[in-house]
């Protein structure tokens, strides 16, 4: 799959590293192609170049709007070498192919930024530029594409790699990474132009719908009434929200989707062939999550967890909707329902309750596939890796004198696994593979152990328990214990055994203090913050 490199375009307007690269090329016999400015420069440091007006007989013209928009151009960078029709109508026209396309656009962002007007604004939008870098990224069969010119020393060290013929060549690896780099250059720069266009003043876009993507709904209001809002669709095809099929019930609302969202993301942890699971959520956490033998054992026991708190919730399950856990959800109030598929009996059970939405999204998000993560700052946008994290049950490290049970073991992973999907600090009780009591999103992991505790004792009361469900459960924390009084807490309230992360500077007092009390501990070596 190694391309040959003879011929490369360059028209940057970026000229960083311009006259170095391109020295180096010229000294490897790969002939120059290039536009008015970039050609001037290349000149000047006395390396042959040809002309892009030479090339297609026609002049730079309307201020350079148009130069490179050609057939001659365009035919080079997007024939395809093994195509015999193609090979025949580049012979027949006179196109040479272009093997290696370097450009960096006019520069849009920085003309904004600089705060120029409309018209200066509007002619450093790059058409040629942009059109150029598709169509070459198109064809990384053949073509190399470099966009940034911090890639030039990647390209040469490629040529190196595979000095095969004149030029050199380059790996399909290589082109095709410098292909998908060139479409996400292409996609920021029409999202900046497409931003500052719905700021401009003669338009007047709503802030909301400034977004580049696919305007999958527009809301009555985000957050809050005050907000306006819009749902976009990014085209992933995950079973989820955004690609689900909403059966019944008006609009789902900003908030409707966030917690969906949050439910079935937790829900999909577990797997269908270990058996049914419920996530109920409230303002993106959960407010009680369970297996069961059934599908309505794992509802009950979910609700168990915090009835008050379920009312108006997201119901999120891992298995089709059957007849009987739809009679035992419409028992109360519930915003949503989604699950990979139902019943047509329950969805006649739910055709009763007017308010209420079912989701079916025809199967189950794979928990570990990478997927994007952004947030909003002021100024910027932060990126990261979505949280796949698993700790499979052979990496756990026991470390108390005590190693747990296997009705423990279970419930630590299956606790661990509701930490990673509540906001920090959380702190998880569960017995019986279902929570009993959750504290979340406290600014002290020692609050959050308290109304962990406090909310199984009241579901003790709520369920007419002769004691709180938290005695002889297992208790995981989201982050490693700083010091021994969280964990001695939730020994306090009847946990047995402990999940959490370790590698606190204290964790031989924290291990101390567990041996002490009689608990199982172990450690997960990774630890789930989720804000
Ligand atoms: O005005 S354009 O959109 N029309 C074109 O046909 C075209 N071809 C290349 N701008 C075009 N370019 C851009 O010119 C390149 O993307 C590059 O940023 C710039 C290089 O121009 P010069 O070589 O004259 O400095």
């Amino acid at each position: 799959d190694t391309a040959p490199l003879t011929r490369a375009l360059l028209s940057v307007s970026d000229k960083t590293g311009l006259i170095e690269f391109a020295t180096d090329l010229a000294a490897r016999g790969v002939d120059l192609l290039s536009t008015g400015g970039t050609a001037k420069a290349l000149r000047d440091a006395g390396l042959a170049v040809r002309d892009v007006s030479e090339v297609t007989g026609f002049p730079e013209m309307m201020d350079g709007r148009v130069k490179t928009l050609h057939p001659m151009i365009h035919g080079g960078l997007l024939a395809l070498r093994d195509n015999d029709a193609h090979v025949a109508a580049m012979k027949e026209h006179g196109i040479e192919a272009i093997d290696l396309l370097v450009v960096n656009l006019y520069p849009f962002e920085a003309t904004v930024a600089a705060g120029a007007d409309y018209d200066t604004c509007i002619e450093n939008i790059d058409i040629g530029g942009p059109a150029m870098i598709r169509a070459a990224a198109k064809n990384h069969g053949a073509v190399s594409v470099l966009t940034d010119p911090s890639q030039y020393a990647g390209l040469l060290e490629e040529l190196d790699a595979h000095a095969v013929q004149r030029g050199g060549g380059t790996s399909f690896a290589f082109r095709q990474r410098m292909a998908q780099a060139a479409y996400a250059r292409t996609a920021a720069y029409d999202a900046a132009v497409s931003s500052w266009m719905a700021g401009a003043a003669e338009i007047q876009t709503p802030p909301h719908r400034a977004f580049a993507g696919a305007l999958a709904q527009e809301m009555r209001y985000g957050e809050n009434p005050h907000q306006k809002a819009a749902f976009y669709r990014d085209g992933s095809s995950r079973p989820g929200v955004a690609t689900a099929q909403q059966h019944q019930g008006k609009a789902l609302s900003y908030n409707n989707i966030n917690d969906t969202d949050a439910a079935f993301e937790l829900v999909a942890e577990f797997a269908p062939e270990d058996g049914p699971a419920v996530a109920i959520i409230k303002h993106a956490n959960p407010s009680g999550v369970a297996r069961g033998a059934t599908l309505v054992d794992a509802y009950r026991a979910a609700f168990d967890c915090d009835r008050t708190s379920a009312f108006g919730g997201i119901v999120a399950l891992n298995q089709r909707l059957d007849a009987t856990t739809a009679e035992e959800i419409v028992q109360i109030f519930t915003e949503v329902v989604i699950a990979p598929e139902a019943d047509d009996e329950a969805k006649a059970i739910f055709a009763a309750k007017k308010n209420l939405r079912l989701l079916t999204t025809g199967g189950l998000p794979d928990p570990r596939a990478p997927m994007v993560a952004y947030k909003q700052v002021a100024g910027g946008l932060l990126v990261q890796d979505k949280d796949t994290g698993q700790v499979d049950a052979d990496l756990l490290e026991v470390v108390t004198k005590r190693a747990p049970s296997a009705q423990e073991l279970a419930d630590l992973r299956f606790a661990w696994t509701v930490a990673k999907h509540t906001k920090s600090n959380a702190i998880i009780y569960a017995k019986g593979g279902a929570t009993v009591g959750i504290g979340a999103g406290q600014m002290s992991r020692v609050d959050s152990s308290t109304i962990a505790a406090l909310k199984a004792a009241r579901m003790g009361t709520e369920c007419g328990m002769a004691e709180t469900p938290a005695k002889g459960s297992v208790v995981a924390s989201d982050a490693f214990f700083p010091f021994a009084d969280g964990l001695l807490a939730a020994a306090e309230a009847g946990a047995t055994a402990v999940i959490q992360p370790g590698g606190s500077m204290r964790d031989a007092d924290v291990i101390a203090a567990a041996d002490e009390a009689g608990l199982a501990m172990v450690f997960t070596g990774m630890r789930h913050f989720r804000h």
